[in-house]
């Protein structure tokens, strides 16, 4: 079996309403559907959801790295020669939303060859997730109302706060009214995106002391080395580094420097392939990590759930899989659904991904 063609198509789908954080907003999804093409017949599908605020990836470098750069570095391989691909795009640094659509495009096509699952194939741990659903910034009183509302329709029990506002007390305050409203069982975690200095984290974090919080994400800049590194020293809870620590040497570094005590994998930026890699380097050092969401649409998030239903020390804490549900469609002709609070992954060969091609069609931008 060999690769023939890669398709790169951009299309965009707007927000019912902005998702809004410190580093960014999102008001519309202009995402890359990948599809790699074989020689018998097999296609395998994968999203690409370019965030140029944080990686500089945009929905037209997507396209162009991947019909200039990396489609003729593959044309003509097998999709099992999945190292092999890794090398010849490994030589590109960065892009890394456009290797990851690769890859789990690869994985597809060897699940539907296989006639096994990708989570089946990855370490068939499970074959659910629990939802985490994230809460962008929004005044305290929007915030309760939206984590309610979550809770009631989809049964979801663990958010993701957004913070890193100035001037902090903002957020405080909306973690606070989030905690009093929903009470002691639910989960709460927040994520700053850079947003403070060290020094304003740890006010923070003093602040939030009686809130229960369980996970600390990004609060200040990795780059703010040393004071950083103080924060984390004093923070009560796993301190976790998402786009800090995206590639295996970068974990090392953060958790080794003491820069991180957690990490979030993200399938979208790592595919399967090299978060398997992070998830079994984090296994081995005895560090939490949690799935992360890079904005995704249903074709990542059904990617993020077959990753974490693998493997047991990603299926047991509740990953971030909802962030499709602000989106006002999508492309797939069966939808993803969250019901009980938990997503289930599809026991179809590769990923289960069947694309609408009305819907294609309507949203795509080329
Ligand atoms: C997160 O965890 O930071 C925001 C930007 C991005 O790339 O992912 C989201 C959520
Ligand atoms: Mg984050």
């Amino acid at each position: 079996m060999k690769i023939t063609r890669v398709e790169a198509i951009p299309f965009a789908i707007p927000y019912r309403k902005p998702l809004r954080f410190a580093s960014g907003e999102v008001h519309s999804a202009e995402h890359v559907l990948v599809r790699v093409h074989t020689d018998d017949g097999l296609v395998g599908v994968a999203e690409a959801p370019p965030r140029p605020f944080t990686y500089g990836e945009t929905q037209a470098s997507i396209v162009a790295v991947l019909r200039d750069v990396f489609t003729p570095e593959v044309l003509g391989l097998s999709p099992w020669e999945r190292e092999v691909v890794h090398a010849r795009l490994g030589r590109t640094v960065g892009n890394p939303a456009a290797k990851a659509a690769v890859d789990m495009a690869l994985w597809d096509i060897i699940g539907k060859a296989a006639g096994r699952s990708v989570t089946e194939l990855l370490g068939g741990y499970t074959d659910h997730m629990r939802v985490a659903h994230m809460v962008g910034f929004a005044s305290p009183e929007q915030m309760v109302d939206e984590a309610q509302r979550v809770r009631t329709e989809y049964g979801i029990t663990t958010f993701k706060v957004k913070v890193g506002r100035r001037p902090a007390t903002v957020d405080v305050a909306a973690c606070r009214a989030l905690r009093e409203a929903l009470g002691d069982d639910v989960e709460l975690y927040v994520d700053g995106n850079r947003g403070w200095t060290a020094s304003e984290s740890a006010r923070a974090l003093r602040a939030m002391d009686d809130l229960g919080l369980t996970l600390a994400e990004e609060l200040c800049p990795a780059d703010d080395v040393l004071g950083r590194r103080w924060l984390v020293q004093r923070c009560p809870i796993p301190f976790v580094a998402d786009e800090s620590a995206t590639r295996p040497g970068e974990v090392t570094r953060e958790l080794l420097a003491g820069s991180a005590t957690a990490i979030s994998i993200k399938t979208a930026r790592t595919g399967f392939s090299t978060s398997q890699r992070v998830l079994f380097q984090c296994e081995g050092l005895g560090v939490e990590v949690v799935i992360g969401n890079q904005v995704d649409g249903q074709i990542g998030t059904l990617c993020g759930a077959a990753f974490g239903a693998a493997h047991r020390l990603t299926a047991q804490r509740a990953g971030e899989l909802s962030n499709f549900l602000d989106m006002s469609d999508d492309l797939l002709t069966e939808p993803v659904r969250i019901t009980g609070g938990t997503v289930r992954v599809r026991d179809e060969p590769g990923l289960g991904i069947e694309i609408d091609p009305d819907k294609l069609a309507h949203y795509r931008q080329d």
